[in-house]
């Protein structure tokens, strides 16, 4: 491999003063947002244009070093940061969007447009984007199509592969494949872009996305509603899924939960008493909404109690007791986060077993279970565990394996979970990833500490 002196000089050459290697800056870089995973880093590069982008591999495959793309670095499984010295290349100043193709309802937007802006673009000519998560402000386009980030919509428009039209990317061998037209049905061969979505950088870097755009809805009702098993509130989830077309969302937590976002955040509790469960329900409509989930609440047996908000503002408040769980259990330091899906019909009996799985395991540990209870996905967070321990992510993940789950629901494997990948994925499948990946990045530029089980293993 080449010297650093070297590698600094020839990327430089490529993206001029786009090139860090101030170790002040570079941190905010190469650590993850939990502060879980990091590394070090020779220098980030922050290309401004797809031929940069492409610039770059070329010359990473050239001189034997390996690159780790990044957006807005809000990945949870260390698969956005350079564990071994990997060259950074962030996305985030690829920042072209639209224009909108009002009548299709698309729009092509560069890698490093964030969600929030992507929302705000939408809105502006009347439609809405189906993918919504609480890293909106950070999280941009690129991470999100490499990741297929899910989110609190998914149960109604789906994950966000199913927003992808079209892909821009370069592949580790620093061609550009680009197919953006946005064309609905368009049966011409392999479909790069699914393959690309959730191949967390390890085959293409995207550089531009083609997405699909949703109906805007004017009017939304959100409730959080109480219930004293997590049993009762499933069965409330699976109820409402099948009345209600305009649910959008629905959330769980728990009261441990919820009182550290309050202890953390100094926000009030919504209720005047605690209570064991709850869920967190948005409908969005052409017209009010209100009344049918009062109707459908009415029907639904055990609920302890309600609180409903209409306008923005407690809206807001409603989803920050649910959001807030990232940032309030970081407080704690940096947790084991164990993002799986389950059966629906295996969730509740999971989720009553994880915390016992943990303590039999790390009898000082804390666990704390919330996530998309309308999609069967628990986010499992661990805190009070040193960060490379990984006993109670082993226990916990084989738990998933034995009620028939995936081990990554919406997160991706990172580097956090390759060693794990064959719980969820047969060796044939495993061997079938490794053909593609040796395809399309011949040389292990891409990402190497993600995804893909460590040679040999
Ligand atoms: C969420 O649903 C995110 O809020 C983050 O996926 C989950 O912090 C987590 O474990
Ligand atoms: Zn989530």
């Amino acid at each position: 491999m080449a010297s650093s002196r070297v590698i600094v000089d020839r990327l430089h050459e490529v993206v001029g003063p786009q090139l860090i290697v101030d170790r002040d800056v570079i941190a905010s870089y190469t650590t993850d947002w939990t502060g879980r995973f990091g590394g070090h880093t020779v220098a980030v590069v922050r290309p401004g244009s797809t031929e940069q982008v492409a610039g770059v591999v070329l010359t990473c495959r050239e001189l034997g070093v390996a690159l780790v793309p990044q957006g807005g670095n809000t990945g949870l499984v260390g698969g956005g940061v350079p564990l071994h010295g990997e060259v950074v290349l962030s996305l985030r100043r690829l920042q072209s969007l639209g224009p909108i193709d009002a009548l299709a309802g698309q729009l092509t937007a560069g890698a490093g447009v964030t969600l929030s802006a992507l929302h705000r673009a939408a809105r502006a000519a009347g439609w809405a984007y189906g993918v919504d998560l609480a890293s909106r402000d950070s999280a941009t386009v690129g991470g999100m199509v490499a990741t297929n980030a899910g989110g609190t919509h998914v149960l109604r428009y789906g994950d966000t592969r199913a927003q992808l039209l079209g892909l821009e990317a370069v592949l580790g061998t620093g061609s550009v494949v680009s197919h953006l037209g946005g064309l609905v049905k368009d049966n011409t061969g392999y479909h790069l872009p699914g393959l690309v979505c959730g191949s967390e950088g390890t085959l293409a870097i995207v550089t531009a996305a083609r997405l699909r755009l949703v109906p805007a809805m004017p009017f939304r009702t959100v409730a959080v509603l109480a219930f004293p098993t997590v049993s009762d509130a499933l069965d409330a989830s699976v109820s409402f899924r099948r009345s209600l077309p305009a649910l959008e969302a629905c959330e769980l937590f728990l009261s441990s939960g919820l009182e550290l976002v309050c202890s953390v955040t100094g926000m009030r509790s919504p209720f005047s008493d605690p209570h064991p469960v709850y869920l967190l329900v948005e409908m969005a409509d052409h017209a009010d909404p209100t009344e049918a989930l009062a109707q459908a609440t009415d029907s639904i047996d055990h609920v302890l109690d309600v609180v409903v908000a209409t306008d923005l503002s407690r809206r807001a408040e409603l989803w920050r007791y649910r959001e807030a769980h990232t940032e309030a259990i970081n407080t704690l330091g940096p947790p084991h986060k164990l993002d799986v899906t389950l059966p629906l019909g295996s969730l509740a009996e999971f989720i009553d077993r994880v915390p016992e799985t943990v303590r039999m395991i790390a009898p000082a540990a804390r666990t704390w279970l919330f996530g998309h209870a309308g999609d069967g996905n628990v986010h499992v967070n661990v805190s009070g565990l040193p960060p490379d321990d990984d006993q109670v992510d082993d226990g916990v993940l084989r738990l998933v394996a034995d009620f028939g789950g995936s081990i990554s629901a919406e997160h991706g494997i990172g580097a956090a979970k390759r060693r794990w990948l064959h719980l969820s994925r047969t060796a044939d499948e495993i061997r079938a990833f490794r053909t593609l990946k040796r395809a399309l990045d011949p040389d292990g530029v891409l990402n190497p500490n993600a995804l893909l089980p460590p040679d040999g293993s």
